[in-house]
């Protein structure tokens, strides 16, 4: 099949509340659509929407490389080579907009969602997870409706000077949690060894399942979980490996023994937390498909995309998290609008990937910017 047309817009959506990140306070999200059109008018869409502070492109950055590979797409074939994408050494968030158009589009011609252009297992729903982030009160009180609702798992911001008023904190939210639901910490690499291990401490009688880069040196994280007995999960520590851990599982094994450090650090992960939006390559998914991280279990993650973007993270949750692993989309909840006419069936405690990709084929075009 052949691209017959590449638009790229812009959006800008209101946020429920100001959103506060390491480059500052946001009370809108903005974000680029790219639009694949082939034969008979069907249409794939793509989103790339660099977060401020977490992603090394600025949005001027991405507009710029999204409009120029755009002008080149015209009449190329699916699937795009793999060279032309290395050639033009896209930013990340563009890499994953440019992909998943891609795929968008191979999937709507066959009528099928976009996971199943990934794998052949299909999941009628996959689970997601409560994100407990913001004021204090809120949270204890999201905390207490979670169990009822049927979620599986939360995750709970942590860190900050004092690591015992973080175990305190995590004390109070197992609390209003109650026993069954699962709880994930995430510390954004906060701690030096020794406070992180003395935190993991007390917070052992709280089950926590596991926690986000807790380390500021994260080559120390195997001895972390050492030291602790805590299960660590990797995210920043992602962009920063080498492309040779994402090849499959043979080669990697090989290219990362030359790098030991490395292979430990992942082989000691109990999970890769992996945003797209903020880490991706060309082929980066058919490497971790084809079990890539050394097979580690993959929880997909958000970042605050709009509906196109969370509809098509929850295709790749289905493809590379399965139907039992809860994976991050509730970024979704934080948005007051979105781009699609109907907006999806989020927040909740877990989703059909089939419907989301359904909903997710209804953009308002008139509400976008044309770039
Ligand atoms: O630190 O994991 C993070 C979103 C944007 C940027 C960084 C992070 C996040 C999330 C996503 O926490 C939500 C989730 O993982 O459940
Ligand atoms: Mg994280």
């Amino acid at each position: 099949m052949s691209i017959l047309s590449a638009r790229v817009y812009q959006y800008a959506l209101p946020l429920r509340r100001p959103l506060s990140l390491p480059g500052g306070l946001i009370s809108e999200r903005r974000g680029l659509l790219l639009c694949l059109e082939g034969p008979a008018g069907v249409a794939g869409w793509g989103e790339a929407a660099p977060l401020p502070g977490f992603s090394k492109e600025s949005l001027e950055d991405a507009a710029a490389a999204l409009a120029r590979i755009a002008r080149t797409l015209h009449g190329k074939s699916l699937p795009l080579s793999t060279d032309l994408l290395r050639d033009h050494s896209l930013p990340p968030s563009v890499s994953f907009a440019l992909e998943s158009a891609c795929l968008n589009l191979m999937a709507a011609r066959e009528g099928v969602p976009l996971y199943r252009m990934i794998t052949d297992f299909p999941p009628e729903r996959i689970r997601l997870n409560a994100l407990l982030h913001g004021e204090r009160a809120e949270i204890l009180e999201k905390a207490g409706t979670l169990a009822v609702r049927d979620y599986r798992a939360a995750k709970l911001k942590v860190g900050g000077a004092n690591w015992r008023a973080a175990a305190e904190w995590v004390a109070e939210v197992r609390a209003a949690l109650g026993d069954a639901v699962a709880l994930r910490l995430d510390a954004n690499r906060a701690w030096e060894l020794p406070d992180a291990v003395a935190f993991a401490r007390a917070a052992a009688e709280y089950a926590i399942e596991y926690i986000e880069e807790p380390l500021r040196d994260p080559r120390l994280l195997p001895d972390f979980r050492a030291a602790s007995g805590m299960d660590y999960a990797l995210d920043e520590t992602l962009q920063e490996l080498g492309e040779e851990a994402f090849a499959p599982e043979s080669g990697a094994r090989e290219a990362l023994e030359a790098s030991r450090a490395t292979y430990r650090i992942i082989r000691d992960a109990c999970a890769c937390v992996w945003k797209p939006t903020l880490f991706h390559f060309p082929n980066i998914s058919a490497c971790i498909a084809r079990g890539g991280l050394l097979g580690r279990p993959i929880i997909i993650s958000a970042a605050y995309e709009s509906g196109v973007g969370i509809a098509t993270l929850a295709q790749y949750a289905a493809a590379f998290s399965g139907p039992e692993r809860p994976v991050g989309l509730d970024t979704y909840a934080w948005l007051a609008d979105d781009i699609l006419e109907t907006p999806l069936p989020i927040p909740s405690a877990e989703a059909d990937p089939a419907l989301l990709a359904e909903y997710a084929h209804n953009v308002m075009t008139g509400v976008l910017e044309p770039l």
